[in-house]
């Protein structure tokens, strides 16, 4: 490559949900000449890494699926109300291959660095096929919860049986037929795959470090009326959940619940129950997250649900959460997953009450100095969540400051799209943006369509950096945790306070609010449309 002359003019990170609609819009909206590297052998992203049993979406298939193809929106046909792993990744190779996109991504490919380059004002960018490419915007479409936690457990080299962790599965998957199985960790992912192990398994072992309040997912068919109707007035959803507070067709009770009599509550805890899904988390009473006593309305419902559901008293009790609000920790959807410990070859190790895992032996698990024996450990313990996967990446802005340096003590954004010191880095759905507290696609789709006006804007201004400027970005970090810090959620130790893993300083991932994503949008709207306040552009 020539100096000076990038060798295309953006590079994007990932093919899944945003780095295929981010390439499209490059490519076919702006007419660039655009690159993606993938890691896997195909699209998908998050959805082609995680294929463990039971790996299905918790937002609603209408709405988990990309809003600007309107052709496409009434010709998919979702099997169930939740879309299910093979059948999202059978939807994104679907688009894919509508709208050609595979020729300008090159899969198997692992960015392992990139540097801007201050003299040419170009990105650099270093793969593991030992290749460098160069352009002059770089944008990570990586996702928030790609960089897989595997806790540094003793011993696990021991292990003389097959060890996997969820996002890790190999493609034709495990049978666990007849096998000894553990899983550790009882987090969203788990609570997916453990009523789906138990039933083929011989023995199921499940490890549980911090309980979790479940609510029913209630998946199934959805009415063919229900169906036509949504279909019939897409325009009407779209603008709802672009308008909401968590990019679902919800809104909060506007009544606190310390304001309702007892039958009152009941009533409506019963309606968000039967509905199932998020509506119980993000439909309940706004109080719920600011009020510890209102809180405890809502925790104190989901708990008689799991004392009546489970039949052993002491599971029951192991079972029920106690150290955090509800609703501070990602809300599992449960599928028969507290019925799933009535079964007999379902045993439960809770750290608090068993002991925590010690160590990993030769043929199992030593946790609270007793032994277990297993031919097969699966590892739902999450991921370093939202800046994990930016800070593999390696990457360096001006005077060759890391990102890893940079956010050694959190993450420091503006909007959670732009970083000071990375000029013409963007993030899809970075910290610091509501991302992955809101259901993910409307903030994908929000955020590739801001940095493809943005870039849009450059090229006609004939502009060739834009960087945030520290000031603004101090004050987005300031705002982010204000309105966090008004809210229950500082109380867990919860992947979006960064608490999930050893070391990691905590801060707290996400932006939530005061207006959820409606309010995030008009927010980076305003930026735009004030000439890109709180930007530097050159
Ligand atoms: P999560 O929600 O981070 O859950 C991981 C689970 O693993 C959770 O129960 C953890 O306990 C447990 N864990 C993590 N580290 C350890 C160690 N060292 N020892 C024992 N147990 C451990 O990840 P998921 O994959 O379930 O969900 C991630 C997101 O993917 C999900 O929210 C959806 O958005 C999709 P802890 O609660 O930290 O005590």
């Amino acid at each position: 490559m020539a100096a000076g002359i990038p060798t295309h003019d953006a590079i994007v990170i990932g093919a899944g949900f945003s780095g295929m609609y981010m390439l499209k819009a490059l490519r076919d909206k702006l007419g660039l000449r655009a690159r993606v590297y993938e890691a896997g052998e195909t699209v998908g992203g998050t959805w082609y890494w995680n294929r463990y049993p039971g790996a299905r979406c918790d937002s609603d298939s209408y709405i988990y699926c990309f809003t600007w193809d309107k052709q496409l929106l009434q010709e998919w046909e979702w099997s169930e109300r939740y879309p299910e792993q093979p059948e999202i990744l059978r939807y994104l190779e679907h688009v894919a291959e509508r709208h050609d996109l595979k020729r300008d991504i090159q899969f198997n490919t692992r960015v392992t660095g990139a540097e801007f380059d201050e003299s040419n004002n170009l990105w650099c960018v270093h793969t593991d096929k030992g290749e460098s490419a160069t352009a002059r915007y770089l944008i990570a479409a990586v996702g928030s919860l790609s960089d897989t936690n595997l806790p540094q457990f003793k011993g696990l080299e021991k292990f003389q049986g097959k060890w996997c962790h969820t996002s890790r599965l190999p493609s034709g998957g495990i049978d666990f037929t007849a096998k000894r199985v553990a899983v550790v960790g009882t987090g969203a992912t788990a609570v997916q795959a453990i009523p789906e192990i138990a039933q083929q398994a011989k023995e199921l072992t499940v490890f549980q470090r911090t309980p979790n309040y479940c609510v029913p997912a209630r998946n199934g068919k959805v009415a063919p009326q229900l169906v036509k109707a949504r279909k019939a007035d897409y325009d009407g959803v779209i603008k709802r959940i672009r308008e909401s507070f968590f990019g679902f067709e919800y809104d909060f009770i506007p009544k606190p619940v310390l304001e309702t009599t007892p039958e009152e509550r009941e009533r409506e805890f019963d309606r968000m129950w039967d509905e199932g899904g998020f509506a119980f988390w993000l439909a309940n009473y706004q109080d719920m997250f600011f009020n510890q006593e209102a809180n405890d309305l809502c925790a104190d419902y989901i708990k008689r649900k799991i004392r009546k559901t489970v039949k052993d008293p002491i599971v029951a009790e192991k079972l029920i959460p106690k150290g955090h609000p509800y609703g501070t920790k990602r809300q599992p959807l449960d599928s028969n997953y507290y019925e799933t410990f009535n079964k007999d070859n379902v045993l439960l190790v809770d750290a608090n009450t068993d002991g925590p895992i010690e160590e990993i032996t030769a043929k199992g698990i030593r946790a609270g100095g007793k032994k277990y024996e297993f031919d097969i450990i699966i590892f739902a313990t999450g991921f370093d969540a939202m800046t994990g996967p930016l800070k593999a990446l390696n990457l360096k802005g001006r005077d060759g400051r890391r990102l890893r340096e940079v956010w050694a003590d959190g993450p420091h954004t503006y909007l959670g799209i732009s970083i000071a010191g990375f000029p013409n880095l963007f993030t899809i759905t970075g910290p610091q943006s509501p991302s992955v507290l809101s259901n993910m696609p409307v903030s994908i789709e929000q955020h590739v369509e801001w940095i493809a006006d943005c870039i849009e804007m450059m090229s006609k201004t004939g502009k060739t950096t834009i960087e945030a400027t520290p000031k603004a970005q101090e004050q987005w970090g300031s705002h982010v945790n204000e309105i966090v810090n008004g809210t229950l959620m500082p109380r867990a130790n919860s992947w979006y306070m960064s608490a999930n893993i050893a070391g990691k300083p905590r801060a707290f991932l996400p932006y939530l609010g005061p207006e959820g994503v409606g309010g995030y949008r008009r927010k980076c709207d305003e930026v735009a449309a004030e000439g890109y306040a709180g930007f530097t552009l050159a």
